[in-house]
């Protein structure tokens, strides 16, 4: 029996249309205390592992350390993970995404999946343990760009604002689309359609480690090149996440 990690929270039919209408949903310290202090400990573990030329640990964060590994199937992560998902899901990858002072930041990109097949969802299930300034290591966000299922990479600000967001208005809404820098408190969890825009700001020289671990889970069904796992995990997999590992 595994204890809690989530604090009780509101999930339903209004916030998975917030989801699919603006591509992420903030669920604000959502991680308990102890929670977060053990992915604490972990996530310094992984992160001091050394990483060789064709092996990071940190981008297998879960196949590294138990406790990680043991949220894979955890009943509320699997829980959250179905809400949005519904009932056929896989687990995709565990990376470890901590943050050091002075870090210089992720340019706009997106994650594809089954790009022409909408029905196939892919979700990005974040933990920022212990949250972020906005503009400080922090998350940014385009709200309805994920309604595009685009495919961009490693994209800056300016190239971004003069290029793909140009002119673009938000295909339910009518809007036209903004970036949005996001500030969180401790314990955040954040859902992120996979397809949608997003970027990560520098983290200042005089901040402490961001430490963050993502979490991602998909409906089958097409090929997944971010599937992150070696063949070792796959066929021992953690307790209960045997019938999650499967790409199809
Ligand atoms: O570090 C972050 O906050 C986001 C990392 C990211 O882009 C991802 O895991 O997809
Ligand atoms: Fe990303």
């Amino acid at each position: 029996m595994q204890g809690p990690i989530f604090h009780s929270y509101e999930f339903g039919a209004r916030e998975k249309a917030q989801l699919d209408r603006d591509g992420h949903f903030v669920l604000p310290g959502l991680l308990t205390a102890p929670t977060r202090a053990r992915l604490t400990a972990s996530l310094a573990r992984v992160v001091a592992l050394p990483e060789t030329e064709n092996h990071r640990p940190q981008g297998f964060a879960a196949e590294h350390d138990p406790y990680l590994a043991s949220l894979i199937a955890h009943p509320q992560m699997l829980g959250l993970a179905h809400r949005v998902l519904g009932e056929n899901i896989r687990f995709d990858h565990c990376v470890d995404l901590t943050r050091e002072a002075g870090f210089a930041g992720q340019h706009w990109h997106t994650h594809s999946y089954a790009d022409d097949q909408p029905e196939l969802g892919f979700l990005r299930i974040f933990f920022y343990v212990n949250g972020f300034e906005a503009d400080d290591g922090g998350l940014k966000v385009v709200p309805g760009s994920h309604l595009y299922r685009a495919s961009l990479r490693n994209t800056s600000d300016e190239e971004l604002h003069a290029g793909w967001l140009r002119g673009k208005t938000h295909p339910l809404t009518g809007e036209p689309l903004r970036s949005e820098a996001l500030q969180t408190p401790p314990g955040t969890v954040i859902l992120m359609w996979t397809h949608a825009l997003h970027a990560v700001s520098p983290r200042r020289a005089e901040s402490a480690t961001r430490w963050a671990v993502v979490y991602a889970y998909r409906n089958p069904g097409a090929p997944s090149h971010a599937r992150w796992i070696t063949e070792g995990f796959e066929n021992h997999p953690p307790a209960g996440a045997e019938e999650l590992m499967s790409l199809f």
